[in-house]
């Protein structure tokens, strides 16, 4: 049967025809039983389609060259939904929403029902996907290596205020983007012993096996210049099934060993609390790290013959720490595979490598318990052990390197228990260790990194983050975009830059009102649907206040959320003065075993019930902690809000890449001296954008010379009120304590400097009231964001990569 015949005389299209021959052949039902996952599924597989055959002539272009490959190691990939990216990136989506009206099916409709693929945390993993879709923009051949996690990121769901978390299943409905490539397998051994012959070489006999299998994912750049490739590994067992157990009556031992292979990639982020969480991301970790350089070694001798070319061909970025066991895998492949001696193949392995370092957060440089590295990976823990005997034999002939800097260098740590440091691992193991801010890259100098620096100052360099305008700003504001090819023409679609063109626009008053009536539109838009999602009643018209970002102390939601308590005080008594509306609004995730960051959560949202609910402020402030936050929800809040929340304690925040998304739509930023916020004040002028605060450097010289918070707070009236209302449970009544040690953390430590800081940020603060009361200021700064925010193009990002890093072209 042919789908024409299905067709019931009615006027559609070949693309129409073709989703609907899709839905029918594919997908096994008709138009009448299709339910609305059919429909998207048909929707992909036929946009599919058009995406299988540019992806095989980049492919085949790239053998044909010869080019040199980026690979991207990343233990994250936040994508997100892919429709609405690839439709657009493919110049399709009109096309595409109106064969689907043919079908009486709205694209839109689809395009929300889509799931989020949250195959990632936060800044560093919705980077990596960001870096994807630019380095297909930029048509550089590219790979991203990572897990297929069954359950991504947990779904956060509030009950009460607390955060509680449930899987993400976002592969309920299959998904239609992925290919299964069952040949693309390797084999990935844990534990076992190590035998050496006479001759030197080496054998390891793990003790377990696993195989990895790859499942493709197309990236399109935008205007398909280029389809790369998103690889992610999925595991098995060699032996899934154990009739002989079976038989015996051992139903569950009969498929144990498929149950430990999917173990590997079921959650992003197990709970790393307990001993068997720390083994389990450990094995994640070598399990991806060995797929993926398996696979790039293959690749390599498959089409160039000889091993030793290898970094003239790839190029392999580690992102962050999590893949740097790669280090360790290479130099096992080369000396115990391909028999390069060791110096031959530390050579290769530094000239093929480069890491990216994403926090100096202590608890995040990752480092592994000696004995549990040794007893997974006991062939890794020898080659450790050498590199580091090269590693520290060359420091000890650097002048000014003493002991105590041996100790930092070492990829041992021999304080307390010892640990295997992957930082260090990955630094020794690079020809290439950068940063993602100027500010960040400095401080890894002078930091965690400053003896390493001392051995090998060349190494070290600066990436400064940047986001894909084509997600952040044409797909997640279309009114702004269609506004600014208007006034400007499209150039800006293919080089960010030219939004410069913009900036006369901000002195053209009609211009200005344009403007704003968009942005009013984007925040009618989500105050629509916040009321359908949780019943929230926003005024449009008032200040949309957010800080959307993963709960951590040093982001200091807590900041914001004492501020707001004390905003909260002076409006009831100074009911007389000329407040500007607000709406705060708060959303992000905590880590499941971070019990600060929950009850932070429950804090903001104690205090949104309290605020909300008392008639004597007269809705002139608003307070929301939004479910759930994801990249989808992002894409809804960043186009809405006015003021962009970037108040980190100056040294702490790496780069922030919400700060760009916020700035490219026209948020004005209120924030500290901190990672690219920095950057984004040079670029936007510090006239449109909101500092204050502590320097990291006055940071710094505080907690090294006596900080004393309960001075601080003693001497701020507005903050010792806000404090002790929330201590003392005016927020909490069923539970007065719930606070008390919160705020007294505060008085005791403080950390974070939040009392620190609260003067300046509260004076900032009114300042933006101020701002906010001049119309026609506020539209010039904001427009004047937009203008110069094009230098924060993942495009230029990955510019600086290809030609500083990775010598591609
Ligand atoms: C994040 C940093 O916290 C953030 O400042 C930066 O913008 C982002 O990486 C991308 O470079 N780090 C992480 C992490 O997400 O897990 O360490």
């Amino acid at each position: 049967m042919k789908v024409s015949d299905i067709d019931s005389g009615r006027q559609r299209g070949a693309l129409a025809l073709n989703i609907l021959d899709t839905l029918v052949h594919r997908i096994g039902k008709d138009e009448q039983a299709a339910l609305p996952h059919d429909w998207l599924a048909a929707t992909i597989l036929t946009v599919r389609n058009e995406i299988i055959e540019r992806w095989m002539v980049s492919s085949k272009a790239a053998h044909a060259a010869g080019a040199k490959r980026v690979y991207y190691l990343s233990l994250e990939f936040l994508i997100g939904r892919l429709l609405r990216d690839t439709l657009a990136n493919l110049q399709a989506s009109a096309e595409v929403k109106a064969a689907l009206a043919e079908l009486d099916v709205d694209l839109t409709a689809l395009e929300e029902i889509e799931p989020d693929a949250a195959l990632g945390n936060g800044g560093l993993g919705r980077l990596a996907a960001c870096f994807m879709e630019s380095l297909a923009t930029l048509d550089l051949p590219a790979y991203g290596y990572g897990i297929r996690y069954v359950n991504g990121m947990f779904r956060q769901r509030i009950d009460d205020g607390w955060q509680v978390e449930l899987p993400e299943t976002w592969l309920q409905y299959g998904n239609p983007w992925e290919f299964r490539r069952r040949e693309s397998a390797y084999v990935i051994g844990f534990g076992g012993e190590v035998h050496g012959d006479e001759n030197g070489a080496v054998t390891w006999k793990p003790a377990e096996i696993v195989e990895a299998m790859a499942v493709d994912t197309p990236v399109v750049g935008w205007r398909a210049r280029r389809v790369n490739t998103l690889r992610l590994w999925t595991a098995r067992s060699l032996d899934p099934f154990r009739l002989d157990a079976f038989n015996r009556g051992d139903f569950q031992g009969a498929m144990a060993d498929q149950l430990r292979a999917e173990t590997l990639v079921r959650v992003l982020y197990p709970n790393d609390s307990t001993a068997a969480g720390q083994e389990l991301r450990l094995r994640q970790e070598y399990f991806f790290s060995s797929a993926s350089i398996q696979d790039i070694v293959r690749r390599h001798v498959q089409y160039f013959g000889d091993i030793r070319t290898l970094p003239d061909r790839a190029a392999i970025q580690l992102n962050d720490t999590h893949p740097a066991v790669s280090v360790a895998e290479l130099m096992r492949l080369l000396i115990d595979q391909y028999g390069l001696d060791f110096d031959e193949a530390w050579e290769l392995t530094q000239k093929t490598f480069g890491y990216t370092n994403h926090t100096l957060l202590p608890e995040a440089l990752e480092s592994w318990p000696l004995p549990l590295f040794e007893r997974l990976l006991p062939r890794h823990m020898q080659l450790v052990y050498a590199i580091n005997a090269k590693l520290l034999r060359a420091a000890r002939k650097v002048e000014g390197i003493d002991d105590r800097s041996i100790a930092a260098i070492s990829l041992i740590d021999e304080g307390g228990e010892r640990r295997v440091r992957m930082a260090n691992l990955a630094f020794a193991g690079a020809h290439s260790v950068n940063g993602v801010a100027a500010l960040h890259t400095g401080l890894m100098k002078t930091t965690v990194f400053a003896d390493l620096h001392r051995l090998y100052p060349e190494r070290i360099n600066n990436k400064t983050n940047g986001i894909t305008p084509r997600r952040w700003l044409q797909e997640c504001n279309p009114g702004l975009t269609a506004l600014i090819t208007e006034a400007i023409g499209d150039r800006f679609m293919d080089d960010a830059e030219a939004l410069t063109a913009l900036a006369p626009f901000a002195g053209d008053a009609a211009f200005r009102e344009r403007f704003a009536a968009v942005k009013h539109a984007n925040k009618v838009a989500l105050s629509n649907y916040l009321r359908g999602e949780m019943g929230l009643r926003l005024d449009p018209a008032a200040l949309f206040d957010v800080q959307i970002k993963r709960i951590h102390e040093y982001k200091r939601q807590l900041l914001n959320i004492i501020e707001t308590v004390a905003l909260y005080d002076q409006i009831r008594s100074h009911p007389e003065r000329d407040w500007t509306p607000r709406v705060k609004l708060f959303a992000g995730k905590a880590a499941s075993s971070y019990h600060q960051a929950k009850l932070i959560i429950k804090l903001a949202g104690d205090v949104a019930r309290r605020v909300n609910a008392d008639p004597s402020i007269g809705g002139l402030l608003k307070v929301a902690f939004v479910p759930n936050y994801n990249v989808s929800l992002a894409e809804r809040m960043v186009p809405a809000a006015d003021l962009s929340e970037q108040i980190s304690t100056a040294g702490m925040e790496a780069s922030g890449t919400g700060n760009m998304k916020f700035a490219l739509n026209g948020a004005l930023t209120i924030g500290t001296l901190d990672g690219a916020n920095v950057e984004i004040r040079d670029h936007v002028g510090a006239d449109n954008i909101v500092i204050f605060g502590l320097t990291a450097d006055e940071v710094a010289a505080q907690r090294a010379g006596g900080y004393d918070p309960r001075a601080v707070i003693e001497n701020s009236a507005e903050l010792a009120q806000a404090v002790n209302a929330i201590a003392s449970g005016v927020f909490s009544p069923d539970d007065p304590n719930r606070y008390r040690d919160l705020m007294n953390g505060l008085y005791d430590h403080d950390w974070f400097m939040v009392a620190a800081d609260f003067d300046a940020y509260s004076a900032a603060q009114r300042a933006v009231d101020a701002r906010w009361n001049d119309r026609d200021g506020w539209q010039r700064s904001a427009i004047l964001n937009v203008a110069n925010m094009g230098w924060f193009s993942s495009d230029r990002t990955i510019g600086d990569y290809a030609r500083e890093i990775w010598g591609v072209k």
